[in-house]
Parts: C-alpha cells; structure tokens; sequence
C-alpha cells in the first residue's frame, strides 16, 4: 500500500496524516536498502538520480530543457532545472502544499496534482521523499509564479515550513542536499560516475541540456551535454575510435498506443557485439523483450535480404550471432508500467514491447537495406564472413574436444588449485603478476583457496574474434579453472569456484588488468558478474610499525587513527609508516592476514554496473588509435581502481 493511499484513508485528520507521514519515512531510514538498493557508493549515487529523474520527467514533459548538477564543494550535492516548478499550492487531498507531500510523502513524485506523466523515468524511481529521508538537510526552492518558495528539512522532518523568500522572473526547481552519513557506508560522491550517468541520459533525451559540475577544492571539473541527435549520437560515442563500416548511423522508431521504441546502429569492423538497451531512460544490462524483438527481426531481415539478391544460397543461413557481429546498437524504449525482472531487476519483461520493437527493425531496416544497397552488401558480406569463421572455429573445437575426451579439461599449468570440491565452498584469486602470485600460493589456505596468477598484458578482448577467445594463453587458464565455458555455452552450474577474486595493485598496471578481465568477464561470462560470484581483493596501503608490533591500513585516515592508537599515551614514540608498492612486496603472511584470511579481509563484490563501466572505457576507447587509448587508461586509472561503484 502506498503512503498515499494511507494519508487519504485517515480522512486528512492533520495530526494523524503527519504521523502516517513520518511512519513512512521512518521506514526509509529503517530499511534504505529496500528503497535505493544499498548503503554503499551505489546507494549514495542513486540519491542523485532520484532527483534527477524529477527534472527528466519534466523535460519528456515538455517543459525542461536544462538540468544542473553540481557537486558543491562541502561534498552536498544541487540539481537545478528550468521546468514549471513543482506546485506550491495546497493540496486538496492533505490539506498541505504540494510541495510539501513531494517531499515527505513515499511515491508522491510526478503523479500528483492529477493527470502527472504519461510516460516517466520517474515512475521506476521511488521520488524525493526517500531522498529527503535519507538526507541530513535538504532544501529546496522553487521559483514560480514570480516568487521563491524554500523549505528545508532534516532526516525527512519539516524544519521550515514553505515560505516565501524573495522575487524572481524564471520557473523551475533547485534541490539541495547532503546525504546523511549515519545512513551511508561513505558520503564522498565520484565525478566520473555522475558524469557517466549523466551523459547517458542526455543521449536518451534528445536536445535536453545537463550540464555537471564538480566544486570540490582540488578537483574542479566540469561538463555539459546535449545531443541532438539522441541515441544516432549515442552510437556514434561508443564507435569513436573505431573503423565504421558504413558512415551513416541507421535510424528506425515507433510507436503503438503508449509505447515508443527507437533503435540506432552502426556496425565497425571489430568482432564484438555492443548492444545497449534502455526502458524508460533505465539501463537493461540483462536485455528483455525489446532486445529479443530486435535480434530476432535483425537476423530476420539480413537473411531475407541476403536471399533476395543472391547472397545467401540455400540453407546457408547467417545466426543471430553472426548477424551481430561488430555491431553497435542502442535500444530505447518508454512505455507504462514497465515491468523489470531477472537477477538484478535489469531486463525487461513487457511482452508487447518485444512486438512493436520487432515490426519496427522488420518493417523500417528492410526498407532502408533496399535504398541503400551498398550498406547493405556491406553488412551482409560482414555476417557471411562471420558465418564462415565460425563454422571454422566450431570444427577446430570439436577436434580438440574429441582429443580431451573423457579426461576432462586439464587443468592450467600455473594453477595453484584447492583440495576442497564443492565449489560452494571454494574460491579462485586471480592474481596479477608471479610475484604476488608466489606469495598468494604460500599464503593461501590451500584447503579452499585456489590461486591462478595472471601476467604480462592481457588479451585486448574488443578486437578479438569470439572463437579466438578459447585459443588466447592468458584468457584460456581463466576460462579452464572456472569450468563453465564462455558466451552462450556458459553454465553457471558447472563453475568450480563460487568465490571469483580479482587481486590486483591498486596501480595502473593493476588497473588495466582488473579493467580487461571485468570487461572479459562482461562480454562472455555476464551470469557470473550477474549471480554475484565475481569479487575485488582489498589490500591494505599502509604498514606501521612499533617496536614488534605491527598494523596495516586501508586509507589514509585509517593510517592516522591507527598510527595515534599504537602512540597511545607516550607522545615520543616512534611508529614507523611504510607504504605498500605493491601485492608482490607483501610476505606470504602479510599478504593472508590482511587480504585473504576470510575472518579479517575485506571483499568488494562486483556488480554489473561496475562491469558497464568497465566496458564502456573500453567500447569507447579501445580502438585502432593508441595513443589516445593510453591516454584515457591511465587518466581513469584511479575510477577502475575504486571499484566501489
Ligand atoms: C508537475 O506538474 C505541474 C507543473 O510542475 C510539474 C513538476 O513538478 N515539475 C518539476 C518537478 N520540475 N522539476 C521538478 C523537480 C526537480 C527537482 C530537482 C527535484 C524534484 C523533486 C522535482
């Protein structure tokens, strides 16, 4: 039940209203999981789309073309924009201003005052109030109707009523606040993924200006976006750097009854396929109804040309796979009561959208293949080569399959495994480098603990044929200990560890590895990023030392406090402070104590949104062109390190 519904059920009794008022957020702050996802970085970030989705809605509206988001420079955060300005007026319901309800009732956001939005960002978002409550101060204005309305609040309290606070000659809606550290695990806000976020969103709202800036003492940077050619713009970001295969990007769009679908594509001479799908400005990393619909009448129409004009004879069908091979394509769709299902709530289930999306891509791709023939021929010579190569490819597996046959997969050489069988209880730190590699095989409990070390450069998996894949020598010691297979044939059921830990330094080296497997792992394994099972080893920066003693740090303020504690009371103590260069510099004792002894180390799962962005530095960047590819890995070195997302 809705606290709407509830505040209406005690009949605007003012007294009781309040009450059934801050019963509701109180739950927010019971329970911030519930409403945002989690406490951590990823919960802390979601505040700000909360907000954000506010001023979306009112642009799809109609009435917003700019959006400011700013991170101020005592780490709060303002989203401002220029639509109407939420209602200030009392509502009829509550007896309350509007603007009021937004903020301390659950799910007020967008739908009141009647009518509200048709099709909203919003309606996937659980509205300001749960922002409000999960906020240590809040305060918004509204300029409308030649006046500055303001109120504030505090942990979702009223601590000002609405008043008036001065004239203006604009309309639209600044939010300020600070989210409240005793709810967060941390309140330190990161630019870059703002910034990602908020760069997508400009994409899926053709013409809408955000602009994001960062005020932070020492790390001002700032932004702004606006595209108006939408998701066309949007495919062409992630091919820069790429060699496009035909110059144009194809455009096709729909609608039916409420719901709209637009699809944009280029294909690239690479062999990855880059889908990226949205429903109601929200990523879909899990895909749903409006890929299927598109793969399927993609493939459709390819092969239907393809034997029109001679090009594919007989039974000689392209799949799916091959018709998608170096493709980009982005996928948006908006419709009602989008509903949201799998693992991570991250694929789309409304059947129907599969259908409007598939008449689209058949009815439009096929007319644009036949006025353009040479982008058709081109497209078509690319998946008949995919075919062809994959064929190869299938053959040459079956023949060292049939050679390992029945013995199994051996194992990789340098794969330092476990006694233990049951993968529920086991797990596999991939360790960058032999030395650290050597120290980890020393100080592993070897009962549980496997150890597979990794070194050199990884493989580049963007420029890289699928089958290729299973031949490269740093990827296939991956892919033999997990046991599970890649892409379509991979099985969750078969992997060998539960546990899949990626232990790198914190470095650029480390980072680039951490960076490639993620992306790795993204592309071919996804159900493993997907169940959870993928993690970041976390060690220590620091080492102090006094007299025998010895401590460990994770940041540098931990380094400080621990530092003061092993001084105690004897100011003239002498705590020696050294720092970490890297795993391989840790003893094998050192190294279990403070990162792998499960009762003391500290673990970072890795979620999907980590692994998008992950993909996304290199969709973007890993091109043909070098030097611009060094570049930016060694710019956002530090975004793939912090992997707390
Ligand atoms: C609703 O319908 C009547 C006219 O105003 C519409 C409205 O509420 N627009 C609106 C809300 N624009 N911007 C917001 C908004 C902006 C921020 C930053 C935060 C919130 C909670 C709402």
């Amino acid at each position: 039940m809705s606290e709407m519904e509830k505040v209406t059920a005690v009949e605007q009794e003012y007294g009781a209203a309040e009450i059934q008022v801050l019963e509701g957020l109180e739950a927010v702050r019971k329970r911030p999981g519930m409403y945002i996802g989690s406490t951590s970085s990823s919960g802390l970030h979601h505040l700000v789309y909360e907000i954000v989705d506010n001023s979306i809605d009112e642009a799809l509206a109609g009435y917003c073309t700019e959006i400011q988001v700013s991170i101020n420079e005592d780490g709060t955060i303002t989203v401002a924009d220029n639509g109407r300005g939420i209602p200030v007026d009392i509502q009829a319901q509550t007896g309350r201003p509007a603007l009021e309800v937004v903020f301390t009732v659950l799910h007020a956001g967008g739908k009141f005052g009647g009518g509200g939005y048709k099709v909203s960002g919003g309606l996937h978002g659980v509205g300001a109030s749960v922002v409000n409550a999960l906020s240590e101060w809040l305060t918004v204005q509204v300029h409308k109707e030649g006046k500055i309305h303001e109120m504030t609040f505090s942990r979702g309290n009223i601590v000002s009523e609405m008043k008036i606070v001065g004239e203006t000659d604009r309309t639209g809606t600044t939010v300020t606040f600070k989210p409240d550290d005793q709810m967060f695990d941390t309140v330190e806000y990161d630019y870059e993924i703002l910034h990602t976020r908020m760069r997508e969103q400009a994409f899926l709202n053709a013409g809408l200006r955000i602009s994001i800036e960062d005020k932070r003492e020492g790390r001002q940077q700032s932004d702004t976006m606006c595209y108006e050619g939408g998701i066309r713009e949007y495919v062409t970001y992630l091919n820069q750097n790429k060699t496009e295969l035909h110059q144009e990007v194809i455009y096709v769009s729909g609608s039916k009854g409420d719901s709209t679908a637009e699809i944009a594509l280029q294909y690239n001479d690479g062999y990855a396929e880059n889908i990226v799908s949205f429903a109601n400005d929200i990523r879909t990393p899990e895909g749903g109804m409006h890929e299927t619909g598109f793969k399927a009448a993609l493939t459709r129409v390819l092969n239907a040309y393809g034997i029109k004009y001679g090009m594919i004879k007989g039974d000689d069908k392209v799949s799916g796979e091959d018709c998608r091979e170096g493709i980009t394509a982005v996928i948006s769709v908006k419709l009602t009561e989008a509903q949201f299902e799998g693992q991570t709530k991250a694929k789309l289930g409304n059947a129907h959208i599969r259908t409007l999306v598939d008449n689209i891509v058949s009815d439009q791709l096929a007319v644009y293949l036949e006025e353009h023939p040479v982008v058709a021929r081109t497209i078509l010579d690319k998946a008949l080569t995919a075919n062809r190569a994959r064929e190869a490819a299938r053959k040459a597996r079956e023949s060292i399959r049939r050679k390992t046959a029945l013995g199994g997969a051996a194992m990789p050489d340098k794969l330092r495994d476990c006694n233990e069988n049951n993968p529920e209880l086991t797990e596999i730190y991939i360790v960058e480098g032999d030395s650290a590699g050597g120290s980890a095989t020393d100080g592993r409990d070897s009962r549980f603990q496997a150890i597979l070390p990794l070194w050199g450069k990884m493989l580049n998996v963007e420029r890289v044929r699928a089958d290729k894949i299973y031949g490269n020598d740093k990827l296939q010691p991956v892919i033999t200990a997990l046991g599970a297979g890649i892409g379509e044939e991979f099985d969750p059921a078969k992997l060998r560890y539960h546990k899949v830990i990626i232990m790198a330094d914190a470095d650029v080296d480390g980072s680039h590895i951490r960076t490639l497997l993620l992306t790795f792992f993204f592309r071919y394994m996804r159900p493993l990023l997907e169940q959870g099972y993928v993690y970041a080893a976390v060690p220590p920066l620091y080492k102090l030392t006094r007299g025998k003693t010895t401590r460990v740090a994770f940041s540098d303020e931990e380094r400080d406090r621990v530092s003061a504690e092993m001084r105690g009371d004897n100011p003239n103590a002498k705590v020696e402070i050294s720092r970490f260069k890297g795993l391989g510099e840790m003893d094998p004792s050192e190294l279990w104590e403070t990162t792998m002894d499960p009762t003391t180390r500290t673990l970072k799962q890795i979620t999907l949104a980590d692994a998008i962005r992950a993909d996304e530095i290199f969709t973007v960047l890993m091109g043909e062109k070098v030097e611009p590819r060094k570049a930016f890995i060694e710019e956002k070195a530090k975004y793939a390190v912090n992997l707390d997302i």
